[in-house]
């Protein structure tokens, strides 16, 4: 039996009958679906979405990218289990989705993108908002989402529904190819006829095999264990994506083996464990980076190994050093030269578990573990509370916050400084109450993520920890958060610009150059077509050599009035008290967002403790700063490895 429908209504009918199960849950796939109208989509996919309300819930987003940062955020929350659909319009509104789409990749998590297409039939032609390419009529704007999807199609003809849409949910869900997947669809054919199977609409179930590792390659693995004097576990991401973490710890508990974390994988361990060394790499703490520094065994759970784990390369110092990598996917599962134990985390570790039953690391080894653990948990009280004046650090905001979210709530970040002060400072709890997006860093994903991960759990208070030069991004989505009343905490970090930056720019000599929000009274509008002379000295943080200081004359920029007009309620904090104090009625209040703001002392960072990012140093210049930069970079590469040598 068949049915006759329009592309949009067949469409949006097969989304809402999508479920995926896993350990023998089921559970319904798309929440719903998140769009902006344009005459791409208001007539095909929109008339069906009104049609069928009932089914697949609407949610009106403010930028298209934010909504896949929403996306992005709520399936990262469900552990990968759940996904949003998003439709835009032609041209600009599809394209304003490619950065979001590269975020969700890099982070591996499911988010179906819609974007409308040109014409089919191309009867019209062009369009307005149409990319015309004299050599080439199949080409669209739309191609440019290629790179940045796990799998891309482009509905022409109303038959090639059905296919497309098979293909999509078998990437989206599985957790090994996962990532942003795009069905380009033109608008004429969205608003098309097409006869569909009946079965093509009905409840289909997606199911989540655990994959277990195989047993020559667990033999292996085992061997090294057994023979590692100084075993390290780095658990990432994969870790809490595939639930694995009560197995993980159960393994730690027997084996004695210390466990350092990833962005993604933070929480892994609740950070009071004796074996919880916490972040690792460019942003690591203390402990984790001297113990990975002398592991000769390294067992990756879940983890892609990017440069801030690794510290560019430089983490793993031990000549002999070998990896053996847990992973769903064989491209991670292979990197370093590791054993590849290519599997589901939760069973790899169990198959570890059960295996070394009788074996426990090196006492000394072990030992060392819960001393570098303890002296880091000392340190990090010292920077929660260091009672920074006339302004409060960033670090002490962070204490605050983590006080405040107790044992369920939820931070969510992306990029500046308070990535790298989270990764080492944040008290993990709870292994879904640490939500940083640094696989694309992307500024302007805290607040639409932070909404997606309170549409994904709404029981959790949801704090967003944004600087102010991320929130100037896409502060938009405020207004979707009062519009359909998501309570989000928001605390907007006032440092008056891109502090991280100014940091990274004075380590390589060039004192902070374009990184602060400072008038500029030679400004490039003051004297039109003129060269600026004193140029120089107003696009710097800090003359080289100069203690830098806090801005005299920061610009007249007024941030939390800002997000009052866009409908959020607002609290100014002045000190950490009023910033706890705030806290405490933003997490009593109801309805939708409450944004806090609170001004921070710029160059009150958190230090590295070991950690080494590859940032490239110019190599020729007259600045004495740069020199310097530039001679301490080389010597810093020379530490870098290249991890040939299989196990
Ligand atoms: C979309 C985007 N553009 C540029 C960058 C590079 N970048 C990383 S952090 C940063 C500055 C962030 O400023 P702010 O949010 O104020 O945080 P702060 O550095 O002051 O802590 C920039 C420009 C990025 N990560 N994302
Ligand atoms: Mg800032």
């Amino acid at each position: 039996m068949s049915v006759r429908l329009t592309v949009g209504q067949a469409l949006v009918r097969f989304l809402a009958a999508q479920e995926v199960e896993r350990d023998g849950r089921r559970q319904r796939f798309f929440a719903g679906c998140l769009g902006i109208f344009g005459h791409g989509n208001v007539a095909g996919l929109g008339q069906a979405l009104k049609q069928h309300e009932d089914l697949l819930p609407y949610v009106q987003g403010r930028n298209e990218q934010a909504m896949v940062h929403m996306a992005a955020g709520y399936a990262r929350q469900r552990n990968r289990l759940g996904a949003w659909a998003c439709t835009t319009s032609i041209g600009p509104g599809a394209t304003n989705m490619v950065t979001g789409a590269a975020g969700a990749t890099i982070n591996r998590l499911p988010v179906l993108l819609l974007p409308s297409d040109t014409f089919a039939t191309r009867r019209p032609h062009p369009v307005l908002q149409q990319l015309e390419v004299p050599h080439d009529a199949t080409v669209s704007v739309n191609d440019a989402f290629r790179p940045v999807s796990r799998f891309f199609d482009r509905v022409e003809r109303p038959e090639q529904l059905v296919p497309a849409a098979l293909e999509a949910m078998r990437v989206l869900t599985d957790p090994a190819e996962t990532g942003a997947v795009t069905i380009a669809l033109p608008e004429d054919v969205q608003a098309e006829a097409v006869e569909v199977p009946d079965s093509f609409l009905e409840p289909r179930i997606w199911t989540i095999w655990r994959r277990p590792p195989a047993a020559d390659a667990l033999g292996r693995a085992l061997e090294l264990l057994r023979e590692a004097k100084r075993p390290l576990i780095v658990a990432g991401g994969g870790t809490i994506y595939s639930e694995a973490t009560a197995t993980l710890r159960e393994l730690v508990d027997q084996t004695g083996i210390p466990v350092a974390e990833t962005q993604a994988g933070r929480g892994s361990l609740r950070s009071d464990h004796p074996l919880s060394l916490g972040a690792v790499g460019a942003t690591g703490t203390l402990a984790a980076n001297r113990l990975a520094r002398e592991a000769d065994l390294v067992i990756g759970v879940g983890t892609r190994w990017s440069d801030f784990t690794t510290a560019s390369k430089s983490a793993f110092q031990d000549p002999g050093v070998r990896f053996v990598n847990l992973n769903v996917s064989e491209f991670d599962a292979a990197k370093h030269s590791g054993l590849a134990l290519t599997c589901d985390a939760r069973l790899g570790l169990e198959s570890l578990r059960e295996a070394l039953a009788d074996h426990r690391a090196p006492e000394e080894w072990t030992e060392r573990a819960r001393r570098e653990a303890g002296e880091w948990a000392e340190e990090v009280e010292r920077l929660v509370h260091a009672g920074n004046a006339p302004l409060p650090s960033q670090a002490e905001v962070i204490g605050a916050i983590n006080d405040a979210a107790g044992e369920t709530g939820v931070v969510v970040c992306a990029a500046g400084s308070a990535p790298g002060d989270l990764h080492k400072l944040w008290h993990a709890r709870d292994p879904k109450g640490y939500h940083v997006e640094y696989g694309y860093s992307c500024m302007g994903y805290e607040i639409p993520g932070g909404i997606g991960v309170k549409l994904a759990a709404p029981e959790r208070e949801v704090f967003v920890m944004i600087g102010d030069g991320s929130y100037l991004m896409l502060p938009g989505e405020l207004v979707t958060a009062v519009a359909e009343n998501v309570k989000i905490v928001v605390v907007l970090v006032e440092n008056h610009g891109y502090a991280s930056i100014g940091a990274l720019s004075r380590s390589v000599g060039s004192a902070g150059f374009g990184t602060h929000y400072r008038r500029r009274e030679e400004g490039i509008g003051a004297h039109p077509g003129k060269p600026r002379a004193s140029a120089r000295r107003q696009l710097l943080d800090a003359p080289n050599g100069d203690a830098p200081v806090q801005p005299a004359d920061p610009l007249p920029v007024d941030l939390a009035a800002n997000a009052e007009s866009l409908g959020a309620r607002v609290i100014r904090a002045g000190s950490i008290d009023e910033l706890r104090a705030a806290l405490d009625e933003a997490g009593s209040a109801t309805g939708g967002p409450v944004v806090v703001h609170v001004e921070i002392d710029r160059y009150a960072g958190v230090p590295s403790y070991e950690g080494w990012w590859d940032v490239p140093v110019a190599e020729i210049s007259d600045d004495p700063a740069v020199q310097e930069a530039r001679r301490d970079y080389e010597q810093a590469r020379e530490a870098q490895r290249q991890y040939v040598d299989t196990p």
